[in-house]
């Protein structure tokens, strides 16, 4: 008998909000050190990965959120070569950076080795780039490492899980701090900072972080259908160059599907309600 299977994700704990998605098949189940992974192919969007129950990522809309993470930042700085990416484990942003060729390393600061793993196997689509020589990937907490770092990074992306447990130190503060003296001092750095609808407290809060520590900070949108609320912030933060100011006709054609430098320019403009949860 045909049966349907449906992944419900809860998308506000506890607040009533949740998104389902038809389920073809269940490629991965696996408690990790560190988290309950899954990698499951839906309907819908393809191959997805699932952390503790959330959607990280799939194969139909990660282009949206990879592009954004990585090239906003990387065609603000004129020159970027050594490049840092905290968390995103799938690879995705490496595949994105590593697309700027003057770019010679770019490092993954990966806390679970499982994650970087089951997507190597499963998602070869986004991982593709791991395995390039300019990458390397260290498996260990992000927080850790960057400490460890003293101006040594032109571009640091902290594309992380949501700010709860083994994520929860990077969103805001001493963290940012840390990112500060890791970045040479012309550097910029950009985090996933959730939902402006949905957790408006939280972005307030890591925009004002990074406000207090960073020059010239930025909040920036792009529209992702599998992140809660689907319409998705990004924060800057940057010693020296701002990313509302690029001079978007030099920046060069790249092989993208979302990034555009007209979007690189639009995604700052902010609706009014966004800009009241950050003050601006
Ligand atoms: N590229 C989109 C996918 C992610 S996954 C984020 C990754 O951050 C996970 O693999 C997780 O293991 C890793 N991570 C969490 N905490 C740390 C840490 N302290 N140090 C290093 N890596 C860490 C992002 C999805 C965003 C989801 C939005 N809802």
């Amino acid at each position: 008998m045909a049966m349907d299977l449906w992944l419900k994700e809860m998308q506000l704990e506890g607040e009533g909000v949740a998104m389902s998605y038809k389920i073809k098949e269940t490629l991965l189940r696996k408690q990790t050190q560190y988290q309950d992974m899954a990698i499951v192919d839906a309907e819908v969007f393809g191959r997805m990965l699932i952390l503790d129950g959330i959607v990280q990522t799939t194969v139909k809309d990660e282009f949206v959120y990879h592009e954004m993470i990585a090239h906003i930042p990387l065609f603000t700085h004129p020159n970027p070569k050594k490049v840092l990416v905290v968390g995103g484990g799938d690879g995705g942003a490496i595949r994105e950076i590593l697309k700027h060729k003057s770019v010679e390393k770019a490092v993954l600061c990966e806390i679970d080795k499982d994650v970087v793993d089951a997507c190597k196997k499963y998602l070869p689509e986004i991982s593709c780039a791991l395995d390039d020589p300019r990458c390397e990937v260290f498996i260990g907490d992000g927080i850790k490492y960057v400490k460890e770092h003293k101006n040594e990074f032109d571009v640091i992306i902290v594309d992380s899980t949501d700010p709860f447990s083994i994520a929860e130190g990077l969103f805001g503060g001493n963290f940012y701090r840390d990112i500060y003296e890791a970045l040479t001092e012309d550097g910029i750095f950009v985090a996933q900072t959730e939902t402006p609808f949905f957790l408006p407290d939280t972005v307030r809060k890591v925009f004002n972080d990074a406000k207090s520590i960073f020059p010239i900070t930025k909040l920036f949108m792009a529209a992702i259908p599998t992140y809660p609320g689907g319409y998705w912030s990004f924060t800057v933060g940057s010693k020296k160059y701002d990313p509302t100011q690029v001079d978007i006709t030099k920046i060069p054609e790249m092989d993208t599907k979302y990034y555009t430098p007209e979007v690189h320019k639009a995604c700052f403009v902010l609706p009014k309600y966004i800009k009241q949860v950050i003050g601006e």
